[in-house]
């Protein structure tokens, strides 16, 4: 794979890299991406109704089923050559930091360390009532019976239901990953947007800013995206394929 020299120079150059990235980084992990997360078992549900609030207070069995299912298959996946070269990238430039819209720990897993979660993350749910954490029974959960519904645990301290700690079209993003989030890319020069539809906001809106505060905004995506426009650089393919290749070309 042969690249722009442009890009290179724009790589070895850069003081401080932003890596932003969405579900298509973990689609080569075989986790289902947001959109065909609707394969298998949730062909009839529109995955927006199960990520939200009222779809948990109208049916907290099928959106704990829907969560547990993803969390199984994060548990049972590995990262994969794309999380593994973002770890690898972090060692090969003065500054980079990681903002992820992933709610699995895949970056983590391939040496990544402290990425911004912006949607937060499978592994912490919590209290829908109270806040308090959850600490789920070790293990990986088995298929949820009859694949679909399961009931939620319950908070031992108020008796509230459990709800997984993402989050949910309508709810505000945790505030200090936000504003961490915004701050890089203010001050990055560089920007990697990695596998995301740019289509869920405010998220969206990092490349946006970087590109006003100067960055050279390089997009990696099999499909073409609204960010097309913004990118000084459209990298047309797999994450998993063209990021080796390009820590190789390095
Ligand atoms: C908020 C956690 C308000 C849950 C998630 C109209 C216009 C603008 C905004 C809105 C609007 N209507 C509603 C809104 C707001 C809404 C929104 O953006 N809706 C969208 C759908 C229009 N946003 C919100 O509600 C946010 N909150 O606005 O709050 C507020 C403000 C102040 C105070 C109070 C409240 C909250 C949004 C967070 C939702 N939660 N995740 C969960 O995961 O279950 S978002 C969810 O979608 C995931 O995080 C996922 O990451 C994301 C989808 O985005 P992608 O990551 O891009 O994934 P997707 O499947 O879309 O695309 C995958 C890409 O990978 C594709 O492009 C594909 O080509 C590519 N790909 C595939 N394979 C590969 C690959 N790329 C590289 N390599 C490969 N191998
Ligand atoms: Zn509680």
């Amino acid at each position: 794979m042969v690249f722009d020299e442009k890009l290179l120079d724009c790589i070895s150059q850069a003081r401080h890299v932003v890596v932003f990235t969405g579900a298509g980084v973990s689609a080569e992990s075989g986790i289902p991406t947001f959109r065909d997360a609707q394969t298998g078992l949730w062909t009839e549900y529109d995955a927006a109704t199960l990520a939200s609030p009222e779809g948990f207070r109208a049916d907290p069995a099928l959106v704990w089923g829907w969560y547990e299912w993803r969390r199984m298959k994060v548990l049972q996946a590995k990262p994969n050559p794309a999380h593994l070269t973002i770890a690898e990238l972090a060692e090969k430039v003065p500054r980079l930091t990681l903002v992820t819209q992933n709610v699995d720990d895949l970056h983590e897993r391939a040496g990544s360390d402290n990425p911004i979660h912006l949607h937060g993350c499978l592994h912490r749910p919590r209290c829908f009532a109270c806040a308090k954490p959850f600490d789920y029974p070790p293990g990986i959960p088995e298929e949820p019976e009859g694949g679909r519904r399961l009931e939620p645990p319950r908070c031992v301290h108020c008796g509230g239901y459990i709800r997984p700690g993402v989050v949910w079209f309508g709810e505000s993003l945790p505030e200090e990953a936000w504003n961490a989030a915004q701050q890089a890319a203010q001050h990055c020069d560089l920007l990697f947007s990695i596998g995301t539809s740019s289509l869920v906001w405010p998220a969206a809106q990092l490349p946006e800013t970087a590109a006003r505060n100067g960055a050279a905004i390089v997009q990696i995506n099999p499909e073409p995206t609204a960010l097309d426009r913004t990118a000084r650089f459209n990298l047309r393919g797999k994450a998993g394929d063209i990021l080796p290749a390009l820590l190789e070309a390095l």
